[in-house]
């Protein structure tokens, strides 16, 4: 018997590690981590050791199916595919082009999202395409713009190693960027403060030098604390304040009132912690701040998001090796769907879709008229479904009655469609609502490229062929847009498609397969010859200087009260992936974390009468949930945490569906809720 091995990416999160599949006669048997991996260097976490026990379970769809009377039926290739085409176009010649929305998906490959964005613009004409980046990183993407002129993450994942402070903040780097987090603890190792600033405790700050617990949405807060302390005690750089920066004097005016007695009374920071880690950052030579999902998932995330880019530059922390501002980005693939231009303002590459010369750009190279009106993010999306206003929505690879917020509002909205069609690989909660569904191929059955959270192109490699008439969604989304009677579908690969989007979107000029299968690339790549960029700003920004932003605290949308006392806070723990489609159906990963629960501090739970392990019910203003309490001293009292994993108790009936008003983020770390004993 023969035992293949294929070397290809890690569905799961933003680190990108790759790792060998094991294949014996077509079947998956392991996985086997990779020593010469550049990002992994042949280590995975658990997720990643499972990662192929999803991939042949007996519960993947494997057919195309028509929703008739009620009830789902087999249907062909053809008749499904025809079936949406007639249907998009029924509703789109009655009601508009932008009558139709596209959710493309951080868990197809970069090439896949590539002919998303391109269908949803060329062969239907609307600009409404996104994907869960909406929940995720929008914020990120908007307030690094400003600041920096670029959304990405500033440095590299390899130079965490020789950073001599690094400030984590609103990330859990250890349950969700494992092998990220490894690398903040060989730093430890080599010398380095670490710096952890987060409402509960996680395994990170139970090892680092310095943890603050703030209350959540506090954040900017104790930033702009630090910012002020910084300047006060003269631990600023002038050099590159004067030299790469502006708007200094007005940052230096709005940080004034935070006095660390005032940053105390907002976020309950002592006073001294406060002092010495803002020095610690400052006073290091090299400075990295690592955040994720605590400072975007905020009604002000961008706000928070350009506050972190102000400490980082007021104390020249950009620019260099090991310094920067540092999103760590979720999805497998968030990055690549970002890239490719799966964002309802932005083309391939983060061209604007209102720039008249973008526009020309495209609609010569896709031979289509395109709209160069903005298009409707997944948050106003739900809400012009609920409305009335967009009828037609094709979903590729999203669980969305699982994943967002407040999900009776969901419901509505996908019960208010005329005809919605799911693209997946396993049944799900949302595709009890789909009147098509159909049977895409998922990471291991196919060839393509993601995009990881430090910009670097990694290979997939089909491993084994899909089950059933199941197929990748790339040629889904070719069969479409060939239907819909578009041009410039007829791709016979994933690396023809790359080439494509390369030849339009200057940061990816320069990527091929042919070298990304034996070269380790970020972009920006703008030319062949071009070794990609492992530091972003070194000479400096796109738009010149950096922008400082002069932004005050406010308090999050929702805020506790008589009715709802605690502050609910949602998240992840380290052996679920999201909504659970696929970590649910790896044994070793269900059996680790099967139920969903809520974590309580000891004290709240006293006063409460709830013990560990006993069944209790959480209310929020738009839902409740029974399930375990889990009582700890992990987390502040006053606040509950619930994982977002478990659809037979989600978390998002609870969530507040408010918004940040620039990147629409919705506010999925903070919203009041009640806790019972049930
Ligand atoms: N195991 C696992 N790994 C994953 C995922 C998964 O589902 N499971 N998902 C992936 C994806 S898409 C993403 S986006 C990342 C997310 O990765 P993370 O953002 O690290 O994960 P979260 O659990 O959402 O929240 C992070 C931290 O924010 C803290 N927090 C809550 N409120 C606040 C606040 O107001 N301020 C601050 N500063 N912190 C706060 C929480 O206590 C928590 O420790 O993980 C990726 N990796
Ligand atoms: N309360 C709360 N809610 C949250 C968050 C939170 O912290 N708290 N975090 C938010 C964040 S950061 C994110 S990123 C979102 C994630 O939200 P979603 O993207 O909706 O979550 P997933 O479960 O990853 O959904 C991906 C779907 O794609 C399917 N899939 C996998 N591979 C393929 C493929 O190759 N092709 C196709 N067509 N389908 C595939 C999977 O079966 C799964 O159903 O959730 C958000 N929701
Ligand atoms: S750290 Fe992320 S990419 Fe690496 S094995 Fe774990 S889940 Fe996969
Ligand atoms: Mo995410």
């Amino acid at each position: 018997m023969k035992i293949d091995h294929v070397l290809t990416t890690c569905p799961y999160c933003g680190t990108g590690c790759n790792f060998y599949l094991q294949v014996v006669n077509e079947r998956l048997i392991g996985v086997i981590p990779c020593k010469t991996d550049e990002i992994s260097q042949g280590r995975l976490c658990i997720k990643g050791y499972n990662a192929h026990t999803f991939v042949q379970h007996p519960d993947r769809l494997k057919h195309p199916m028509i929703k008739e009377k009620g009830k789902m039926r087999k249907a062909s290739w053809d008749e499904a595919l025809d079936k949406i085409v007639s249907e998009i176009k029924r509703i789109t010649s009655e009601h508009g082009n932008d009558s139709v929305a596209v959710f493309a998906s951080a868990k197809c490959t970069t090439e896949e999202n590539y002919l998303f964005q391109k269908l949803a613009r060329s062969a239907i004409g609307t600009n409404n395409v996104d994907h869960c980046a909406r929940l995720c990183h929008a914020s990120t993407v908007a307030g690094l713009v400003y600041s920096f002129g670029s959304g990405a993450m500033t440095n590299s994942i390899p130079e965490f190693e020789d950073a001599n402070c690094i400030l984590v903040t609103g990330s859990n780097t250890l349950e969700a960027h494992p092998l990220i987090g490894s690398r903040i603890l060989k730093a430890m190792e080599n010398g380095a403060q670490v710096i952890v600033i987060d409402p509960r405790d996680t395994p990170l700050s139970r090892l680092a030098q310095f943890t603050l617990h703030q209350k959540p949405g506090s954040d900017i807060a104790w930033i702009n604390g630090m910012i002020r302390v910084i300047i006060e005690e003269g631990l600023f750089d002038k050099e590159f304040v004067d030299g790469r920066t502006e708007l200094f004097e007005e940052l230096k005016q709005v940080v004034q009132q935070y006095t660390p007695e005032e940053v105390e009374k907002i976020t309950g920071i002592e006073p001294k912690m406060l002092v010495d880690a803002a020095r610690t950052y400052a006073k290091a030579d090299r400075s990295m701040i690592a955040y994720a999902m605590g400072i975007t998932q905020h009604s002000n995330g961008t706000d928070l998001v350009k506050s972190l880019a102000n400490l980082a530059m007021v104390t020249g922390n950009v620019g260099k090796e090991s310094t920067g501002v540092n999103p760590l980005r979720g999805q497998c693939n968030v990055q690549g769907a970002c890239d490719a231009g799966c964002l309802p303002d932005f083309y391939p590459g983060y061209q604007k879709v209102n720039d008249t010369g973008a526009n020309k750009k495209f609609r010569g190279a896709w031979k289509s008229n395109l709209s160069t009106k903005v298009g409707s993010t997944i948050t106003s999306t739900m809400e012009k479904m609920e409305s009335g206003e967009i009828k037609g929505l094709i979903i590729f690879g999203e669980n969305v009655m699982v994943s967002d917020p407040d999900i009776a509002h969901i419901e509505k909205a996908l019960n208010s469609l005329d005809f919605f069609a799911l693209v997946e690989i396993f049944p799900s909660e949302t595709s009890k609502f789909a009147d098509v569904i159909l049977p895409a191929a998922c990471y291991a059955e196919k060839d393509g490229t993601f995009t990881n959270t430090d910009r670097k192109i990694r290979m997939l490699r089909k491993a084994v062929g899909p089950p059933g008439e199941a197929m990748p969604d790339w040629k889904i989304a070719c069969e479409l847009g060939k239907k819909f009677g578009a041009e410039g579908f007829d791709f016979s690969s994933p690396a023809e498609i790359m080439d494509e989007m390369a030849s339009l979107a200057p940061i990816y000029g320069g990527v091929s397969h042919g070298r990304a299968d034996t070269e380790v690339i970020s972009w920006p790549c703008p030319t062949k010859d071009h070794p990609g960029t492992k530091v972003l700003h070194v000479d400096g920004f796109k738009m010149g200087r950096g922008k400082f932003a002069p932004v005050h605290h406010s308090p999050p949308n929702e805020e506790p009260s008589e009715e709802f006392p605690m502050v609910l806070s949602t998240g992840r723990n380290l052996f679920q992936f999201h909504t659970g489609t696929m970590t649910r159906k790896s044994p070793k990963l269900e059996q680790e974390a099967p139920e969903p629960y809520v974590e309580i501090n000891s004290g709240d739970a006293k006063m409460l009468g709830i013990e560990d392990g006993s069944r209790v019910r959480v209310t929020s203003r738009r839902g409740s949930i029974a399930l375990v309490a889990k009582v700890t001293e992990r987390i502040i009292p006053g606040t509950i945490f619930i994982p977002f994993h478990y659809a037979e108790a989600a978390a998002n009936r609870l969530t507040n569906p408010a918004y940040d008003p620039i990147a629409q983020i919705p506010e999925l770390k903070v919203c009041a809720a009640r806790i019972e004993r049930s």
